[in-house]
C-alpha cells in the first residue's frame, strides 16, 4: 500500500467514524428553513451537502481545510526556485486535513508520476474525433474512455465489501489526477498543433510537466502560472455544479471515472467554467467593435451596458456565492502585476475591473458585480501566446480533479448515501399552500 493510503487508511478512517458517531448524536440539529423562492432559486443557500475539502464564504471567499489562499501561499511547500505552492501539496491538505511537509507533498508527485502512464486506446478515442470538436467534448470522452481502467467497476463487479469502496475509489481517483495532464495536452497538440505530441516528463511536477507537454516547458514563468492556476481552480467547496455533479453521480457508486466526466460535462457550461474563454471573446469584441487597441473606460462601460441591453451576461462577473472579489481573481492579478505588468491585454482586464462592479452594481436584479475566477485567467494565457480559448476550461477540469476528487474518496470514506431529493409540481404546490392557508 503507498504512504498516502496508508496514512489515509489511518486518519481518515478514524476521522470517519467519528463523524458518524457525531452525525448520530446531533441529527436531529435543525440547519435553517427554505422557501419557495429557495426551491426556485436553484437551492441557493439552502444547506443540502456536506464537503470537507474546502469552504465559500460570501465575502472573504474560498478557504481550503480552513486555509485562505494568501495563507496557504505561504504555508504549502514549494520547490526551490519556486515562489508557486504545488497542487500536490493541496491535494495533500484537502485529502488529509492537514498541511503537508515538502516530504508529503513529494510523496505525492512521484505516486501520480508512477500512475501516469494513458492507455493508447484513449488517445485512439480523441483521434477519432473530428479536429473542431470542442476540447471540452473531447476531454470528457476522453476521461470515459479511460473507465476500463476502473479498479472500483471491476471490484464492484466482482462484488466488494462497503467498507473498501473508499480504497478502489481512492486508487482510480490518483490514476486519474496523475493522467488527465497528458489527455489534456494530448487533446491541445491534436486539435491546435497539427498532432505534433510531447512525451512527459517525469521530472517535473505535475504542473509544470502539464505546461511542458502543452509545449510551454521552456518559460519558467509559465510553468509559475501553471502551478498557480493548478492551484487556485482546484475547489469551491460543494455545490457549485462540477463538484455537485461529481458527489451526485458518484453517490450512484459510479465510479471516479463516469462521476469526473460528469463534471467536466457541467463545468463546460458558459455559466460556470466555459466563461473563462468567454471572457476573452468578450473582450476581443470589445477591442474589435471600436477598431483595436485599448479602449477608454467610457467606452468599456458603454459595452457592458450594450451587452446587457442585448440580453447577455458579462463573463467573468457574479457568482452564486461570493458577495465580493473572488480572492482567486486577486491572486492572478498579484501574478499578472508581477510577471506581465504592462500587457495590453491584462491592463484592459484590471480597466474592466475598475468599471464593471460600479455599473453592474446599478442593476439592482445582479446580486454580485464583482469579478470571479474567469475574468482573469484567458488574459493571462494570451500573454504566453497560448490564444486557443475554447482550450482554456479544460485547464480549469483538469485543477478542478484535485478538489471533487478528493470529496469523492471521501463520501466513500464516510458511507454516504444515494443523493434523492424530492421533486413536487407546481400543482402540489399549489394545493399545498392554499390548504396551509385554509388552515390558519
Ligand atoms: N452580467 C449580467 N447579468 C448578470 C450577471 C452578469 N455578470 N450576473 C448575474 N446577472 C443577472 C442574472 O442573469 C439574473 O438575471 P435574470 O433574473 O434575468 O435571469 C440576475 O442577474 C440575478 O442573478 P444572480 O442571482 O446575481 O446570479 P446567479 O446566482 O443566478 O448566477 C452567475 C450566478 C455566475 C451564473 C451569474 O452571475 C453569471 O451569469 N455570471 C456571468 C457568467 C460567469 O462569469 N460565470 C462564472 C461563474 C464562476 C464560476 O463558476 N466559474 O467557473
Amino acid at each position: 500500500m503507498d504512504k498516502l493510503k496508508n496514512k489515509f487508511a489511518e486518519q481518515g478512517i478514524q476521522k470517519a467514524t467519528e463523524i458518524r458517531e457525531f452525525i448520530k448524536a446531533n441529527g436531529d440539529f435543525v440547519l435553517g428553513q427554505y422557501t419557495l423562492d429557495s426551491v426556485y432559486s436553484g437551492e441557493k443557500g439552502m444547506i443540502g451537502l456536506i464537503t470537507e475539502t474546502s469552504l465559500l464564504d460570501a465575502e472573504e471567499g474560498i478557504r481550503f481545510r480552513g486555509h485562505s489562499l494568501p495563507e496557504l501561499k505561504k504555508k504549502l511547500p514549494c520547490l526551490q526556485g519556486s515562489e508557486e505552492p504545488l497542487p500536490e501539496g493541496l491535494f495533500y491538505l484537502m485529502l488529509m486535513d492537514e498541511l503537508p511537509t515538502y516530504d508529503d507533498m513529494y510523496e505525492v508527485g512521484s505516486n501520480w508520476t508512477k500512475r501516469a502512464i494513458v492507455p493508447n486506446h484513449v488517445f485512439d478515442v480523441i483521434d477519432a474525433f473530428p479536429v473542431n470538436t470542442h476540447p471540452m467534448t473531447q476531454f470528457s470522452a476522453a476521461i470515459m474512455a479511460m473507465q476500463t481502467e476502473s479498479e472500483f467497476a471491476a471490484a464492484y463487479r466482482k462484488g466488494m465489501n462497503k467498507k473498501d469502496y473508499w480504497d478502489y475509489t481512492f486508487e482510480d481517483s490518483m490514476n486519474l489526477i496523475a493522467r488527465l495532464p497528458r489527455v489534456a495536452a494530448y487533446i491541445y497538440r491534436k486539435t491546435y498543433k497539427n498532432g505534433v505530441h510531447i512525451e512527459p516528463n517525469p521530472k517535473l511536477d505535475w504542473a509544470a510537466n502539464f505546461a511542458h507537454m502543452l509545449g510551454y516547458g521552456d518559460n519558467e514563468s509559465f510553468k509559475e502560472m501553471m502551478r498557480m492556476y493548478m492551484l487556485i481552480h482546484a475547489d469551491h467547496e460543494g455545490g457549485n455544479v462540477s463538484a455537485h455533479a461529481t458527489h451526485l453521480v458518484g453517490s450512484a457508486l459510479s465510479d471516479p471515472y463516469l462521476s469526473f466526466s460528469a463534471a467536466m460535462n457541467g463545468l463546460a457550461g458558459p455559466l460556470h467554467g466555459l466563461a473563462n474563454q468567454e471572457v476573452i471573446r468578450w473582450v476581443l469584441d470589445l477591442q474589435a467593435e471600436l477598431g483595436g487597441g485599448k479602449p477608454s473606460k467610457k467606452q468599456i462601460e458603454e459595452y457592458i451596458l450594450k451587452t446587457i441591453h442585448d440580453g447577455k451576461v458579462i463573463p467573468g462577473y457574479g457568482h452564486a456565492v461570493l458577495r465580493k472579489t473572488d480572492p482567486r481573481f486577486t491572486a492572478q492579478m498579484e501574478f499578472a502585476k508581477k510577471y506581465m505588468p504592462n500587457d495590453e491585454l491584462v491592463n484592459i482586464v484590471w480597466d474592466i475591473y475598475d468599471i464593471a462592479p460600479s455599473v453592474l452594481g446599478t442593476i439592482s436584479k445582479i446580486k454580485n458585480p464583482w469579478p470571479n475566477v474567469d475574468a482573469h485567467s484567458g488574459a493571462l494565457l494570451v500573454h504566453y501566446g497560448m490564444n486557443e480559448y475554447d482550450f482554456y476550461t479544460v485547464m480549469f477540469g483538469v485543477s478542478r480533479s484535485l478538489g471533487v476528487l478528493a470529496s469523492l474518496i471521501w463520501d466513500r470514506a464516510l458511507g454516504l448515501p444515494l443523493e434523492r431529493p424530492k421533486s413536487v409540481t407546481v400543482d402540489w404546490l399549489k394545493k399545498t399552500i392554499s390548504a396551509k392557508k385554509a388552515s390558519v
